[in-house]
């Protein structure tokens, strides 16, 4: 039996220092054409690879481990609410290939970092396998999968089971044509209940090729402009946006990662969402702007905020879609009216084109369902509204009564905005042009106090926050028990 350790520890030993010898010298290998230092940025446009893809774009991601926290602050009474295990994605685009693995190592992001691309373009995006140092006893491997994307070639689809996955310091470059416009989701599709449950999922959405039309062309008595934007290629303008937010709705079972974390046996069976997300976090920290350091090791994991700003009058495309793998949720706009203009990445038109999209203040969402919702905020005065869900159960943070998917859309004076513009020290007197409505309305917001920023001081933001969201549920209060 001595024996036999002593063979098991010399072959323990020397798959250690193999991993050692190779992590040394772990550069990763990423494509992208026209970038000359491996980084995932293009460098030279002149690069022969890159014109033959002049519409190429990059981005360079890891699969692997981290740590996000909860919004339970009234139970922590910390800073942070309950503090979370879980594998997901980073972006490490512009990370020097030998600085990858390191990067990313219990550096993952919830929701997965945000991928936005235009009709027409070519994107190339690296996937690398980091591991997940928190579970030294896992080798899984992950994969990329865009949900209803239809025109994902199979060996790029994600789905292990008929394509590829990627193992730990493997990376492999998945290459997409986004001929498709509309709003999708993506996920790794390796053992998806529980990669999805740990929190691989993210935002993913195609503008649209009719952004680019020449300024003043004539879509059907409708006149496209410069910086004009819409949801999908409507041919009459319908879609129209001014600023679009992509909210992804989600959930965690605590016990789950609390399992996974400390290496038990996965309660499939039992899960139980208790803690429903929007884009990663429960309310009141969906409106804290910018991203949010966890716990366990600082790093700001939760990158995704959902507070809504607009210029009233602002049109408003709310990129929703859900990628819990146990909970429907419904959306509810009381105040602001919402237009339902699309659904599954696609326009809602009959089979004869007729214009199928319709009013509504609340929209259902299964997992797996994207739904593009467009905001009308013309009638309504400058202030702070909400959009939450009426399922009255999600409104909590796990044990802590109020909290979960709800978010503020904040409607900004237009007379504020604009003589925030005209004031602009760069660009100069102008008027107010819906590409510079978001950079308007932050600035609006910041000129009375509200403060919009980076991670420095999100803590007393926090507070803020908090404060502020007593006030406004007491009001609410009053409002449904008057
Ligand atoms: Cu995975």
């Amino acid at each position: 039996m001595m024996r036999v350790y002593g063979a098991v520890i010399k072959l323990v030993l020397a798959s250690i220092s193999l991993v050692v010898v190779s992590g040394a010298g772990a550069d990763v290998y990423i494509q992208c054409p026209g970038d000359l230092d491996g980084d995932g940025v293009i460098d030279n446009f002149g690069d022969p690879f890159h014109q033959e893809h002049p519409n190429a774009v990059c981005m360079s991601i890891t699969g692997g481990d981290g740590y996000v926290n909860m919004a339970d602050t009234t139970v922590t009474g910390g800073d942070r609410g309950r503090q979370l295990y879980m594998f997901g994605f980073a972006d490490v685009t512009g990370v020097a290939p030998a600085d990858v693995i390191e990067t990313a190592t219990t550096g993952a992001w919830f929701p997965a970092p945000t991928i936005e691309v235009a009709e027409g373009d070519e994107l190339f995006l690296s996937l690398t396998n980091v591991g997940m140092a928190g579970r030294p006893d896992l080798d899984d491997p992950h994969t990329v999968h865009w949900h209803g994307y239809p025109d994902a070639a199979p060996v790029f689809d994600g789905n292990p089971d008929n394509s590829i996955s990627i193992h730990m310091g493997g990376t492999l470059t998945y290459y997409y044509n986004a001929n498709n416009p509309g709003t999708y989701m993506y996920h790794c599709h390796v053992e998806a209940t529980e990669h999805m449950q740990m929190g691989m999922s993210g935002n993913l959405y195609v503008t649209a090729a009719q952004d680019d039309l020449p300024d003043g062309t004539d879509l059907k008595g409708f006149t496209h402009h410069d910086g004009y934007s819409y949801a999908y290629n409507d041919g009459d303008g319908s879609t129209y946006y001014d600023v679009d937010y992509p909210l992804q709705l989600g959930s965690f079972d605590p016990e789950f990662h609390d399992a996974s974390e400390n290496t038990q046996p996965l309660p499939f069976a039992l899960m139980n969402d208790t803690y429903p997300l929007l884009n990663g976090r429960g309310y009141p920290e969906t409106v804290i702007p910018g991203p949010l350091a966890n716990t366990a090791n600082g790093i700001l994991s939760q990158r995704e905020d959902s507070l809504i700003t607009a210029i009233q009058g602002d049109k408003v495309l709310l990129r929703l879609s859900n990628l819990s793998i146990t909970q429907y949720f419904t959306i509810f706009s009381p105040q602001v009216p919402m237009e339902i203009v699309g659904t599954g990445a696609h326009q809602l038109l009959g089979t004869n084109g007729a214009d199928l999209s319709y009013m509504t203040n609340s929209v259902t969402l299964g997992g797996g369902e994207a739904f593009d919702a467009i905001l009308n905020t013309a009638d309504l005065d400058p202030g702070t509204y909400f959009l939450y869900t009426s399922n009255l159960n999600y409104l909590s943070n796990n044990t802590e009564g109020r909290g979960g998917i709800m978010t503020e859309i904040q409607i900004v004076d237009p007379a504020a905005a604009e003589q925030v513009l005209l004031n602009d020290p760069v660009a100069g007197p102008q008027q107010v042009s819906p590409n510079l409505a978001l950079t308007a309305a932050k600035a609006a917001l910041a000129e009375q106090g509200v403060t919009i920023g980076d991670s420095t001081g999100w803590i007393a933001e926090r507070d803020l926050m908090l404060a502020e969201r007593d006030r406004l549920l007491a009001e609410r209060d009053q409002l449904t028990n008057p």
